[in-house]
């Protein structure tokens, strides 16, 4: 089924995210695994992952430019087909990152409420640069659908979008907003049957 949903897997547990994960397998676009699942289980588990889909890691790097490269490097070589890197760290490290990643994904904007604090203010910037890197992607907050529109008019990216359910985002209008996939955890994986809330979802395009 094509899919638009990545699913978070924010889950310390490994055996209780790889049921999931097979559940759910051939509904989703991608698996994210983050520091939950990679800092109880080790960098391995990203492979196990693979077994149901593809898995892109989110650790955010935002490390001086080498180590973040080498961090890259390390999580592609253990089976990640993509890797998120922060922006705001700055271009360099974003130009090292993209040399190891399959595909690179850069966090222009945040989805909860601090990102008014620091981050907003550079959303922009960091998109239009991410484009000049030759990064696959951004991320952008469903919580503020017309971030989405506003990061993608300016970088041209794809648009990877965080926030819908249960942080308040709604994914039709994400959707609407021009987000081409949507990063989506805890309204799924806690869901009684997490395949048919998927297919909820999907039904709402
Ligand atoms: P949930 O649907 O349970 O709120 O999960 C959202 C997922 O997206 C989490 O894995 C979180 O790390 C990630 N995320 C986010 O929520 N906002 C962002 O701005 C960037 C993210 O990567």
């Amino acid at each position: 089924m094509e899919s638009n949903i990545i699913l978070a897997l924010d889950i310390e547990e490994k055996e209780k995210a790889l049921r999931v994960a097979e559940d759910v397998s051939g509904y989703v676009k991608a698996f994210k695994v983050g520091y939950p699942l990679i800092l109880n289980n080790g960098v391995s588990v990203i492979r196990d992952v693979t077994r149901f889909g593809e898995v892109i890691v989110d650790i955010k790097i935002a490390d001086i430019p080498e180590v973040s490269r080498n961090i890259a490097k390390v999580v592609t070589a253990n089976g990640a087909a993509g890797v998120i890197v922060h922006g705001f760290v700055g271009r360099d490290v974003v130009r090292e990152a993209r040399k190891e990643a399959k595909n690179l994904y850069v966090v222009a904007e945040m989805s909860h409420p601090g990102n008014a604090d620091y981050l907003s203010g550079l959303s922009e910037r960091i998109a239009v640069m991410a484009k000049e890197e030759g990064a696959d992607g951004i991320v952008a907050p469903a919580t503020h659908p017309e971030r989405i529109k506003a990061l993608k008019r300016v970088s041209g990216l794809k648009v990877l979008s965080p926030g819908v359910g249960t942080q308040g985002g709604s994914y039709r209008e994400a959707v609407e907003s021009g987000a081409d996939y949507l990063i989506i955890g805890r309204s799924i994986f806690m869901s009684p049957d997490p395949k048919q809330k998927i297919k909820e979802l999907l039904s709402q395009r």
